[in-house]
């Protein structure tokens, strides 16, 4: 974490622009009678966990180019995490992967999170890769293996992960799964999808009454013919038939390209099963880009959805906000800053979006005016808010300006000097 007296003193000589900019846009949208302090207020209650695999540098099957002062274990993940929602205000969790980042000691890791005010959202279980060690091989699937040996060694490995989150103090699970296959006739594709099911049923039974159960859809890759959940209807499937505590995870880059993302947001709203999100950015496939990098008008749209159903006060709509991506080529303290301001960025964009006209607009078929409403909203420059959010909770007025003024990388690097950690992305 850094000194709260650097951060201060980076926004000090900026404050004064920052004010008037400030000024001008809230005197702007009080002309559109949008509630200023309101849309801060709520940019200040945004809150996104980080993936623990964010943080070290990512790779391709092709190869890593790893930075300096990579943290070397979960602990130092953790730190780094800190340091991103001191400067956001907007990064209290983490999202660990298991066993990626499986500490020895449980109740030591729980303790470095709460010295470092950090929680833990959904915990991510991992069946794609064999483990040193383990009785069977997923090579041809976990849940939905034709070996009943497999299929109960992938249920155990979810049982654990459950009770490795409870100790932790999550409460959801997030299961994606590989399980597919790469040739037609290869996998049974009704069957491989009932086993998948009476799999996540075991999972499912022993949830904790508070936890829920995330089904995560892609449509290819590493099948790269027939994966079992391919998408959100095979997704929404298996949450309708678990029960209540089963909803849908929807990650951004987990689609076809020109997929439209915010109707499929809209869709699992409307059938009360909206989960959560793994955001991030794509523009061919599951590219784990930062998001707001390639399509910032659909994740603008995206938010509007569920600006929507918040306003509406749609029942049981509470989705988790998780970011997933890849820093292959930015240093990934830098890229993850960039995206909570993207992300807190499209939400207040939603929030200044005028609803009753847009709702007006759309009873009257007006079609230019009802997209005038959206665009309108979406070319508003709402960096002044968003800003102002962060610095009211202690945040940096310009988080990477902040962290390069920090000396915190070259510092890391001088500490962190025994082998490179190599993220699982890249083996
Ligand atoms: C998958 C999927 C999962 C993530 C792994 C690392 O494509 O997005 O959510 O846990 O990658
Ligand atoms: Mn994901
Ligand atoms: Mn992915």
């Amino acid at each position: 974490m850094l000194d709260p007296g650097l951060i201060a003193a980076e926004n000090q000589p900026h404050y004064a622009e920052h004010r008037r900019d400030y000024e001008h846009l809230g005197h702007q949208l009080r002309r559109r009678e949008i509630d200023v302090e309101g849309v801060v207020a709520q940019v200040m209650a945004f809150e996104v966990a980080v993936p623990s695999w964010a943080l070290g540098t990512g790779g391709t099957r092709f190869g890593r180019f790893a930075g300096p002062g990579e943290p070397r274990n979960v602990f130092e993940k953790m730190e780094d995490i800190a340091l991103v929602h001191q400067l956001t205000g907007a990064a209290p969790r983490v999202s660990l992967h298991i066993p990626w980042d499986e500490p020895d000691d449980l109740a030591e890791l729980r303790q470095h999170a709460e010295a470092l005010h950090l929680g833990f959202d959904a915990i991510n279980s991992n069946t794609f890769q064999d483990q040193p060690g383990q009785g069977h091989s997923y090579k041809f699937g976990s849940l939905c293996h034709t070996d009943a040996a497999v299929r109960a060694q992938a249920v155990e490995h979810h049982l654990h992960v459950v009770e490795v989150g409870k100790a932790l103090g999550s409460e959801a699970i997030t299961v994606w799964l590989a399980d597919g296959s790469n040739y037609p006739g290869q996998m049974h594709l009704r069957k491989s999808f009932e086993r998948v099911l009476d799999g996540l049923r075991q999972v499912y039974a022993a949830l904790p009454p508070a936890w829920r159960l995330f089904t995560e859809h892609k449509p290819y890759e590493p099948a790269f013919y027939a994966t079992v959940v391919q998408d959100w209807g095979s997704s929404l499937l298996l949450a309708q038939h678990l029960g209540p505590q089963a909803a849908c995870l929807v990650d951004l880059g987990h689609h076809l390209p020109k997929t439209n993302i915010e109707l499929v947001v809209a869709r699992l709203i409307g059938a009360g099963k909206l989960g959560g999100f793994h955001f991030n950015d794509s523009k061919y496939g599951d590219d784990d880009l930062t998001a707001g990098s390639i399509d910032p008008y659909q994740l603008f749209l995206v938010f509007n959805e569920l600006v929507d159903a918040a306003v509406e006060g749609v029942e049981g709509f509470d989705p988790a906000y998780m970011i997933d991506q890849s820093h292959n080529l930015k240093d990934p303290i830098e890229a993850l800053l960039q995206t909570v301001e993207a992300l807190q960025r499209a939400y207040a964009q939603a929030l200044v979006v005028d609803r009753a006209a847009l709702s007006d607009y759309q009873d009257q078929n007006d079609v230019l005016m009802a997209e005038g409403a959206l665009r309108q909203a979406y070319q508003t420059d709402v960096a002044p808010f968003v800003a102002e959010a962060r610095q009211r909770q202690g945040g940096a007025l310009d988080p990477v300006a902040a962290f390069r003024a920090s000396g915190y990388r070259a510092a890391k690097a001088d500490d962190r000097v025994t082998a490179a950690y190599v993220p699982p992305s890249s083996l």
